[in-house]
This record gives C-alpha cells, structure tokens and sequence, in this order.
C-alpha cells in the first residue's frame, strides 16, 4: 500500500473519533461510583448525586493554554463540586476511567489532590491549592512522536490508578485528574487540558500538609511540557506543572522552593519522563550540580538533528536549557539533551555500586529504580525489588539504582511518516 493511501485510510478513520472523553467511572479502595457523564447528565434536571464535579463540556472539549489563569482550568468549564466524596485510606488507590480517549491525543496524564479544609461539595474552587501525586509523561520516543502516558491510559482500558500519600492528613480532598494533548503543541496554545475532579474523603492518621497552589498558577503557555513538538524527536520531557509530592518528602519539597538552583530541578524534573516517580525531594541533593559544567560534556546528539532550534541555544555556550521564565519561541526544543546528562549526574550520585544483574527480595529505598546493565529495570515497590521489565527497543537507562529512571533513546531520524502524521492532526483538530 502506498504512503499516499494509507494516509487516506487515516485520514478518513480519524473522522470517525466523536470526542474526546471523560472520567466515567472511578474505583476507590475498591467501590466503584460513577463519574460525571457529561454528555447526558448535563441534560437532567435531576441528575444524580456523585463524588465527580459536574462540567458543562458538553462537547468534551478542553482547556487551552489562554486560559490556564481561568477557573476553567481547575476542574473543567462550568464545574461544580460533587455532592459526595468516597472515603479512601492513607496508601489507598483509586483507578480513574475514562470513557474513552483517541489515540492520537498523545501526552502526560497528572494527578492532584487539594485539601477542601472541611467538606468539599461546596467548596469555593478558586481557593483549592492543589500538589501533584502522580504524573506519566513521555515513556519513550523510539517511533515518532513517542509512547505516552496517554498510551497507557488506553492500553489499560483507559484508566490510570492512582496512590494516595501515606502520610496526607486526613479529610476531604478534591482529587483533580487530567490529560494534557500535545499532538499539536509545537503550536503555541496548542495544547489541550482536560480536567476532572473528584471528591475524596482521606481517613487516617497522617499529618503531612504538602505544599500547594492554585490550580491556574500551574502552567504557562511556554512551559517546555506545553509548548512542544512531538513530532520530533525528543529524548525528555519535562512534565509540567509543580513538584510532585511523595510521602515524607514536605520538609525537602519546602525546601526546594526555596532553593537558588532551580536549573537543578528543572532537571530532575525532565529526568523523570512516563515514571513520574521523581520525587521532588531530589531537587535538594542535585541543586548540588553545576548544570553548566554538566550540559556542556553532554555526548547526547539526538536533538542536534532536529535543526528548529537554530541559533538561539543549540550553537551557542550557553545551552542549558529547561527553565522556563527565560524561555524564548525555541524553548519548547531546547531541553532534551542537556537536562538528562545533568539528571544522569544526579543519578551517578545516588545510584550504589550495584549496576547489572536482577535484583529480589527486599529494598529500602521505596519507589527508587534500578537499572540493570542498561537493558532492563526494576523499582523498590512496597519494600520489595518488582519484577525486572526490558527497556523498550531502542531505548536505554543509565545503570544502576537511583531516584529517577534516566532514559536515553537512540536518534532517530525524522521521516516523511511523521510529517504527514503531524499534517494529518492538525487538519483533524480544533
Ligand atoms: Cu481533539
């Protein structure tokens, strides 16, 4: 079959995807409760009582970047708290699943919870400061334009499953789930936020208070993870939005904020890709590294090809990338290969001696991975080694066991293929 045709047939199968989904039902600590279905509720006069917020995306539209300072972003347009909230324990799960989701919207999927400080159906959602609890961004980029956390939203009959800290205090949080589309973010404003919210109601003994924002305080247009072209090859992806808490982590998260080298956890940032288990907690030890020094003995060529970035960083010195602020039209291009040597530093710095063979029974350092000779890794999961997994094709981690899990993808080269998918998403969106 042709090139030609086959992107007739694409074309023309992409006509058939009516929308983009919702969050249409959530198990939490194993109760399932449904979800806001948008599309018939919002026509009731008496629509039922949920833990979801209500929405009027009828359309199941979503949130551009011109509105990342609106209360749109919070929990969707036209949202109002859920009635209810499902009550979860510290280390409990809930597993949100959407109807359905098109699979060419590829992109990060990030969790948040915001304390309601009291009951959360009729909380003012402009007061609700949100931390970041889960976050899946780029798994790999070994075929244009990469593996997602999206991806694996789909693969796992569109849902994603979602730990609650351990250490939270109690109370009810609204848990504010999203997926943000990048098929056309080399376009500024191209991204697409979807937001959905949820009430919980979080029992237990903890203490923890994470910092947190306002949900429009989040993101900004030019973010490295908003602002992007991934139909390019890129070897990291920086997730956007505010650290991500893990338990335990407040007294160096607070930290981190305060901290002078933000270069530094722009970096551990980057490193973490679809794993989203890099504790910001890191930002303390790598603010340590001299991200100059570091980024210019960088061996990584796989974004000297991709010849957009012109001028401005690539040829210079001074190409450190990946603080946003400072970023200009390229910055979206800019953070790939710099970002994951210094990460792969801080890796070297906390990683032991242990680099190659499978690793079992018991580990000390929760949620660390490990890489094992570069080909396949494992992650301490509930103080145990899990089971070893290969890296994809084309793909490799940097030995040994650490925070993050550095991934390095092969160049590549960008091929005619991904330039008419780029055409094909563009004719087929908003
Ligand atoms: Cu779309």
């Amino acid at each position: 079959m042709s090139l030609l045709k086959s992107a007739i047939l694409l074309a023309g199968s992409a006509a058939l995807v009516a929308g983009h989904g919702y969050v249409s039902s959530i198990e939490v600590d194993g109760t399932t409760y449904g979800g806001y279905l948008v599309d018939t509720y919002y026509f009731e006069s008496d629509p039922p009582e949920l833990i979801a917020w209500s929405t009027n995306a009828t359309d199941d539209g979503y949130v551009a970047p011109t509105d990342y300072e609106s209360v749109n972003i919070i929990c969707h347009k036209g949202s109002a708290p859920g009635a209810l909230a499902a009550p979860v324990t510290l280390g409990g799960t809930v597993k949100l699943t959407w109807n359905t989701w098109p699979s060419d919207h590829h992109g990060p999927v990030i969790t948040y919870l915001a304390n309601c400080n009291g009951s959360c159906a009729d909380v003012e959602k402009s007061a609700l400061e949100f931390f970041k609890i889960d976050a899946g961004g780029m798994i790999n980029d070994t075929v244009i334009p990469g593996s997602w956390a999206s991806d694996d939203l789909i693969a796992d009959d569109y849902s994603r499953t979602i730990t609650i800290p351990t250490d939270i205090a109690a109370g009810e949080y609204v848990l504010r789930h999203e997926i943000i589309a990048l098929h056309g973010a080399e376009d500024l404003d191209g991204a697409q936020n979807y937001p959905q919210c949820i009430n919980l109601n979080v029992t237990g003994d903890g203490t923890a208070t994470p910092s947190a924002e306002p949900a429009t305080s989040f993101y900004k247009d030019t973010d490295p993870g908003i602002y992007i072209d991934i139909w390019q090859t890129i070897s990291t992806y920086t997730i956007p939005g505010p650290t991500l808490y893990t338990a335990g982590s407040t007294a160096t998260a607070a930290a981190a904020v305060s901290s002078s080298t933000t270069t530094a956890v722009e970096a551990t940032q980057t490193a973490s890709s679809d794993t989203s288990s890099v504790s910001q907690a890191t930002s303390t030890q790598t603010s340590a590294i001299q991200p100059p020094a570091t980024a210019s003995s960088s061996p990584d060529s796989g974004t000297s090809s991709t010849g957009s970035a012109p001028g401005s960083s690539g040829s210079s010195g001074n190409s450190y990338p990946g603080k946003p602020g400072g970023s200009d039209v390229s910055s979206d291009e800019a953070p790939s290969s710099t970002t994951a040597v210094a990460a792969t530093t801080s890796t070297a710095s906390s990683s032991s001696a242990t680099t190659s063979g499978v690793l079992s029974g018991s580990c000390t350092e929760e949620d660390y991975w490990y890489c094992n000779d570069g080909s396949a890794f494992q992650r301490c999961v509930n103080g145990e080694w899990d089971a070893s997994q290969s890296m994809a094709a084309g793909t490799e981690c940097t030995a040994g066991i650490s925070e993050t899990l550095t991934i390095s993808a092969s160049s590549k080269k960008r091929s005619y293929i991904s330039d008419m998918h780029r055409r094909l998403a563009r004719r087929r969106h908003e």
